[in-house]
């Protein structure tokens, strides 16, 4: 498949799944919250256009895209956020914890930089090959834990990647009344080299990422890639402090936009059609299956 139809096509599918997904929940048809990745996209498309189908993967409470992007199935995440028996761990995760492959998600922040930092030494160790990626936000900054992952990462010359989405809020706090000094900084402290782009444009991510997972991989220690991002939609399903001035000037970086002139119009209606039935075909599903039995003792899956 062409490099930039499929950038797209991965971008497409994470919008319209999300899309669907605050469609799902306004209507009523969904229990909990969720956390969209609306405005993101270029990050996880253009990162794992250059990781390996076995690298272990770490994602937060705002892992739809990312797990979309490593190649999961729109069905069996639809079924998940529906809590139906057939969701990625039977209906009992949700949406910010989930499982499949090598990809795990954990809503606690921070709680899973340790987590991937042991992994990362369990694939030294076992000598794989494989890189761990973790993604956290400018609001998981103030977790302790994340420094004693770099510490330990560093010293031990662990394959993991770092990957900072800078969207300049955690939840309603602007990253400026959160975070003190140089998010760069912090990262150079311990002697982690920084791939950092200020951009939307999945080009210039993918290039970035390919050489931050080319280095990791080459074992020679950790890597940070700093991306500055923005989400459209609010934290979770409602809660946005900002103006509708400040959104409307935001879609200036929407990375769809952006990217869609490097296809063609029958490329990106082809795109859109086959995009949406996939997502139709999800929910559809999804919402015909049933709910897993109340009986804990009994495995689901
Ligand atoms: C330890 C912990 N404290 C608080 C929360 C509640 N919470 C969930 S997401 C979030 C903000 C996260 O901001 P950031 O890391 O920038 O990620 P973003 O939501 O912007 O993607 C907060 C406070 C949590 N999940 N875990
Ligand atoms: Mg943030």
């Amino acid at each position: 498949m062409d490099h930039n139809y499929a950038l797209y096509k991965t971008m497409l599918v994470i919008r319209r799944f999300e899309e669907r997904l605050l469609a799902e929940f306004s209507a009523g048809k969904l229990a909990g919250t969720t956390h969209t990745y609306i405005g993101q996209e270029a990050d996880a498309a253009g990162i794992f256009h250059h990781t390996d189908p076995d690298d272990v993967v770490f994602s937060s409470h705002r892992c739809h895209g990312h797990f979309l992007a490593y190649g999961g199935d729109p069905y069996r995440l639809a079924a998940e956020l529906m809590g139906k028996s057939t969701g990625l761990v039977g209906g009992r995760g949700g949406s910010q914890h989930i499982q499949w492959r090598n990809f795990y998600s954990n809503g606690i922040q921070g709680g899973i930089v340790p987590v991937a930092t042991g992994m990362a030494m369990a694939e030294k160790v076992r000598r794989t090959g494989k890189i761990v990626l973790v993604f956290i936000g400018d609001g998981t900054l103030g977790e302790g834990a994340f420094y004693e992952s770099l510490n330990i990462a560093s010293l031990w010359k662990l394959p993991i990647l770092f990957v900072l989405e800078n969207n300049g809020y955690a939840q309603t706090t602007p990253v400026e009344k959160g975070v003190a000094g140089s998010i760069a900084g912090r990262f150079s402290a311990f002697g982690v080299p920084i791939w950092e782009r200020d951009t939307t444009d999945v080009l210039q991510i993918a290039s970035a990422a390919q050489e931050a997972v080319g280095y990791v991989r080459s074992e020679i220690g950790p890597g940070c890639l700093l991306l500055k991002t923005f989400r459209f939609s609010a934290h979770s399903k409602g809660d946005d402090p900002r103006s509708p001035e400040e959104l409307a000037r935001l879609r200036a970086f929407d990375p769809l936009d952006l990217h869609s002139p490097r296809i063609s119009a029958a490329e990106r209606a082809g795109a859109e059609s086959e995009v949406s039935a996939i997502i139709e075909d999800a929910f559809r599903r999804a919402e015909s299956d049933s709910f897993p039995s109340l009986d804990m003792t009994t495995n689901t899956q």
